[in-house]
């Protein structure tokens, strides 16, 4: 079904109405800006370091230098395997020679595309009937933010969508969840404060099923993998979905902050198997100056980035696109 690319990759316009996206769109502002300007911190990093040390007039490449190099890269937290690749090769290429920006340049470019190349897909969607959405992660991390993002795509392209308050955890994370619900057309199913969320889960897939919806998106209450407890909970709602849709859940998606570093990730691991997880969403990109960090998450994950979250509104969300970020996060560095 053509309804599942959706997303609009950043170089599309979010609200181009064309209806034909299998054919690239150019030059149209909207995504990219928006993916560009999410990206200024990261961009800025490598425009300050990087360009400084490139325009050193006659500085030749030589340890020093690889090794400056490399601390700049790293950075961004794109990883000591992406800093190290890129000074191999600017070492290979250039060595004792004079500072050619445009190969360094070039070697980075190429460096974090063939990284992230492949580390992307569509979501996957329900072959008959509705698609079911399990959205995951610690605590803050951006899962309803996500949500609302996911759901304003969704009702945009015409579909129908009912929501899971499944953290019923906190009241008011039900109450952030039915605000958005209201602002975006879509349904929700709440529990009581306190409730068991694999029956808020439960509850919204009938909903779903009963009432032809085309999505069904459950939120969950933020946890540390070291909650067994908890993480176990993930998976009695995995089991209670896919007892009404047998390949329910289609996806499960972990999102992952963009500014809370290493930490994040390691504690972002258990996740991927307690709740087998199907797809990773990049949040708050735009307040990272380490937007680099995306090349460690998908080589330590080994899960596809769907999407990158680059603001508060239900508006910015960007599908991941390999060529686009590369572009975003190097942008201004050979400007003179
Ligand atoms: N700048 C920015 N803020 C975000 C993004 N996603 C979420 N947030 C903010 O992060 C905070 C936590 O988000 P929330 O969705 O409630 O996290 P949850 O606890 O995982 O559900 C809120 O203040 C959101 O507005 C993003 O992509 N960019
Ligand atoms: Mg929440």
């Amino acid at each position: 079904m053509a309804f599942f690319r959706f997303g609009k990759s950043s170089s599309e316009s979010a609200g181009d109405s064309a209806g034909d996206d299998e054919q690239p769109v150019t030059a149209k502002p909207g995504m990219f800006d928006r993916l560009r300007a999410g990206l200024s911190k990261t961009a800025q990093v490598l425009n300050t370091d990087v360009r400084d040390l490139l325009k050193q007039e006659g500085r030749r490449v030589d340890t020093p230098f690889l090794e400056e190099l490399r601390g700049a890269l790293v950075k961004t937290d794109m990883g000591p395997s992406a800093a190290e690749t890129i000074v191999k090769d600017v070492g290979e290429r250039l060595r004792s020679r004079v500072v050619d920006p445009e190969v360094v340049v070039e070697s980075i470019r190429r460096t974090l595309h063939d990284k992230l190349v492949g580390t992307t897909g569509d979501l996957a969607e329900s072959s008959s009937g509705p698609t079911v959405i399990l959205v995951t992660g610690v605590n803050g991390s951006g899962k309803t933010t996500s949500i609302a993002k996911l759901t304003c795509r969704f009702t945009e392209a015409g579909l129908r969508v009912v929501l899971g308050a499944g953290d019923t955890f906190r009241a008011a994370a039900v109450e952030q969840l039915s605000m958005w619900a209201g602002r975006l057309g879509a349904e929700i199913v709440c529990g009581e404060s306190g409730s068991d969320p694999a029956s808020v889960a439960h509850r919204a897939v009938a909903r779903a099923l009963e009432g032809n919806f085309d999505i069904c998106i459950i939120d969950t209450a933020g946890r540390l993998q070291t909650q067994s407890n908890l993480m176990q909970e993930l998976g009695k709602i995995r089991r209670v979905i896919s007892k009404q849709i047998p390949d329910a859940p289609h996806e499960v998606l972990l999102v992952i902050d963009a500014t809370a570093g290493q930490n994040a990730l390691s504690q972002a691991e258990g996740f991927k198997e307690a709740a087998g997880c199907t797809g990773i969403i990049l949040a708050k990109l735009d307040g990272s100056a380490r937007g680099g960090v995306i090349v460690p998450v998908a080589e330590r994950f080994g899960l596809p980035v769907k999407f990158v979250g680059l603001g508060e509104s239900a508006e910015d969300l960007a599908r991941f696109n390999p060529a686009e970020f590369v572009e975003a996060m190097l942008e201004g560095v050979l400007k003179p």
